[in-house]
């Protein structure tokens, strides 16, 4: 098994969905799914942009599917080269993960008896975030009648593309000049701009050129007369620019698409742009490689979702961050949620600081958004949205056909899942304890987190009966429940919130008088104000037995009641898809880590009984086959902690193959990123135990079985660390 590389050895139409999500390339920049030059029925081609969005009636907005850069069509004799029909005698496809490129080799016989080899190969360049590129190698191995055929390949932009049944792009405007076909093309509703343009090239004179024009599919001709027995080489080479990368998108895809095609060798370009592409994903591995010995399937996940993290964000662009699905998918639109800075974000801010700034950007730059909304509501500061997109204000639709029991059903999370807002101001604070970057705590953190603690200080409900302060009336992490009280992780995290924000403010008032008063103006931080966030701090109602240390996971859950659970095995899907919407409120069963998720973020605030005694509790009423994907590598680091390595194993391997085995039956819809960043946390704080204190680090490895070695980078206060475990024998 190479253990850089995702392999198919058989087509299977079954898969093609799957398959196509697997397959995807990408730079950050923007994310092709694996589809085939040459199409296929079914397919869901798509290449996501971004942050380029267009509105849609339900949810606000969804990243657009640009029109299609990858169509090679294929006529041999008159004959269309498609998998759907003829015989296929041998299929390869690989995805390289070293050199993030992705090759197919093929032998196919038509229905007329000729033979032809194809070898592709495609990448999205790390070097030039614009830049997609195709090599298209054809044989023709046997042709029944004749030791020459007529050869035509067809290289387009298909327009002719929407995410699912909706069309987002209304071509402006095109032409070529020269060898270069453009075409430029605006969103419906968001007005934005996208250039794309396109040369096919091949050195072969035997070949002609030619150019068509067409709104829906401009395209270039290659036709000639290729002999059995030879290889015909051709590349395409297809750049694309937004009106979001600066004025005039069409004048700098064609000057730049000029210059890499200037020059006798260079209407090539494909090998020379390969070379640096391969180069910066050789930078890459370097830092962000994680070498597991002993086991290979765990090694190769675990690849797989360092691959998927990169290729999902970009240190160039901090306006969007990481979507639930990248821009892999169509899964939930392209909108953000806490996926990022609960899953993903440790990943960026060990691995590769510069993109944890843009993610955390991002957030900053939204902050007019998170106002409005905690004014739309009634409070103060700044309350961040459950799906966020591009301006900040809530994307939550407020209403979805529910994926299983098909009904329509009204969605509340956009309304009471408070909990993103307390993630968001610890990401800021766990970047700046990571990295001990205090001018970007001094520059954008100190304010995110005082403007989120001022949203705190007024949700927080005081109640005189039982002299405490109370959030009501929420859905937390578990999404099973709605409505409830006091849930454990928003109470608990809005309170760290709380006081992070105070001890930020002290820590600026004598790092940075100027900074601090002027924060204190801006967001009206009297004593008043302080004074009732400390009252707040000491008050807050936390759902927790102060002798048995067990979370309640909020106000009257374990009043509810249990599920036979073995009554419904196996399963096949959700708890929730089988007993439906309405009955799972009222019984223990959770969707996805809540008490437990508060255990593994914040893991060094409890001690080792707390952590026992819910896991003991909760463990066992998660559904972690058919709950949510996000949780199962997430378990396994408290798992590990705790010394439940074979436990703390399986949930990993959950987590590492759950799009490389479609464990959820949903990868189609995208990778599951979350669930990559969860990976990546496992293998680094869980099996390999790596703390971070105040005034150092640990590691303290737990060996899943056969495991012999973890080796991995980190960036500690801006010194990388190299860390080498070695298990002893
Ligand atoms: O953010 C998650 C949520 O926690 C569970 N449902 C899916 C969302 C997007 O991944």
């Amino acid at each position: 098994m190479n253990l850089w590389q995702v392999r198919e050895e058989n087509f299977d139409p079954k898969l093609i969905n799957t398959q196509e999500t697997i397959y995807s390339i990408g730079n950050g920049y923007f994310g092709t799914r694996g589809v085939f030059e040459e199409g296929f029925p079914e397919s869901r081609v798509a290449t996501l942009l971004y942050g380029v969005f267009d509105s849609v009636p339900i949810g606000k907005e969804e990243l657009a599917n640009v029109p299609d850069w990858t169509p090679i069509r294929l006529f041999v004799n008159g004959e269309r080269f498609r998998l759907d029909r003829g015989k296929l005698l041998d299929y390869q496809r690989v995805l390289d993960m070293t050199t993030a490129t992705l090759t197919r080799t093929l032998r196919w016989e038509s229905p007329n008896g000729l033979r032809l080899k194809l070898e592709t190969e495609r990448f999205a360049s790390l070097d030039n975030e614009h830049a997609g590129v195709i090599k298209y190698n054809l044989t023709i191995e046997e042709a029944p009648t004749s030791s020459e055929c007529d050869v035509m390949l067809m290289a387009s932009i298909n327009t002719a593309v929407g995410n699912e049944n909706l069309m987002h792009w209304e071509t402006a405007d095109q032409g070529h000049e020269g060898k270069i076909s453009w075409l430029s093309s605006v969103t419906h509703k968001t007005q934005v701009e996208l250039v794309q343009s396109m040369s096919f090239t091949t050195p072969s004179t035997a070949f002609q050129t030619e150019l068509f024009s067409s709104d829906n599919a401009p395209a270039i001709r290659l036709q000639g007369k290729l002999k059995v027995g030879e290889t015909l080489t051709t590349e395409k080479l297809v750049l694309m620019y937004t009106s979001r990368d600066g004025d005039n998108p069409r004048g700098r895809a064609l000057q730049q698409h000029k210059d890499l095609l200037s020059g006798g060798e260079q209407t090539m370009p494909y090998d020379a742009l390969h070379k640096s592409h391969v180069a910066k994903w050789a930078e890459y591995w370097e830092v962000a490689d994680v070498i597991i010995e002993g086991d290979e399937k765990a090694q190769w996940g675990t690849r797989f979702s360092v691959y998927q993290l990169r290729i999902s964000s970009t240190p160039n662009d901090s306006r969007y961050s990481i979507a639930a699905k990248g821009l892999t998918g169509f899964g939930y639109k392209g909108h953000i949620f806490h996926d990022t800075e609960i899953f993903m974000l440790p990943f960026f801010i060990y691995v590769f600081p510069e993109i944890a700034r843009n993610l955390l950007l991002y957030r900053y730059n939204l902050l007019a958004g998170a106002r409005e909304k905690a004014q739309q509501g009634g409070f103060e500061g700044a309350q961040y949205p459950w799906e966020s997109t591009l301006d900040g204000r809530e994307a939550t639709p407020d209403v979805i056909i529910h994926p299983e029991s098909h009904e329509l059903i009204p969605v509340l999370n956009g309304h009471i899942e408070l909990h993103i807002t307390s993630s968001v101001a610890h990401a800021f604070a766990d970047y700046w304890r990571v990295t001990g970057d205090d001018q970007f705590m001094v520059d954008y953190g100190a304010e995110v987190l005082l403007s989120t603690a001022t949203f705190w200080g007024s949700r927080a409900e005081f109640h005189q009966e039982s002299n405490d302060y109370q959030i009501r009336d929420v859905i937390g992490p578990d999404e099973y429940h709605e409505h409830v009280n006091n849930n454990a992780f928003t109470n608990y995290m809005a309170r760290l919130n709380l006081q992070t924000a105070l001890n930020i403010l002290d820590w600026l008032k004598k790092n940075n008088a100027a900074k601090a008063q002027e924060l204190i103006k801006q967001l009206n931080l009297n004593d008043q104000r302080l004074d009732h966030w400390r009252d707040v701090i000491a008050r807050m109602h936390i759902p927790q037995n102060p002798d048995t240390k067990l979370f309640e996971q909020f106000d009257s859950f374990f009043k509810l009641g249990r599920l036979d659970r073995e009554k419904y095995e196996p399963r096949t899907e959700s708890y929730q898809g089988i007993l439906g919407m309405k009955a799972i409120q009222d019984l223990q069963i959770v969707k996805q880590a809540d008490v437990l998720m508060l255990l593994t973020v914040i893991k060094e605030q409890f001690d080792r009984q707390t952590k026992q005694v819910n896991w003991d509790y909760y463990y066992p009423i998660t559904d972690h086959d058919y709950g949510s994907s996000l949780t199962p590598a997430l378990h396994a680091i408290l798992g590990s902690e705790l010394g439940l390595t074979d436990v703390a194993y399986s949930l990993f391997m959950k987590g590492a193959l759950v799009d490389l085995e479609n464990l959820r039956g949903n990868t189609p819809e995208g990778i599951h990123d979350a669930c990559a960043g969860a990976v990546w946390q496992a293998v680094v704080f869980g099996f390999a135990g790596l703390t971070v204190h105040d005034d150092g680090y640990v590691t303290k490895p737990a060996w899943p079985k056969n495991w012999t070695r973890i080796k991995f980078n980190f960036s500690y206060q801006g010194q990388r660390q190299h860390i080498d475990l070695r298990r002893d024998q």
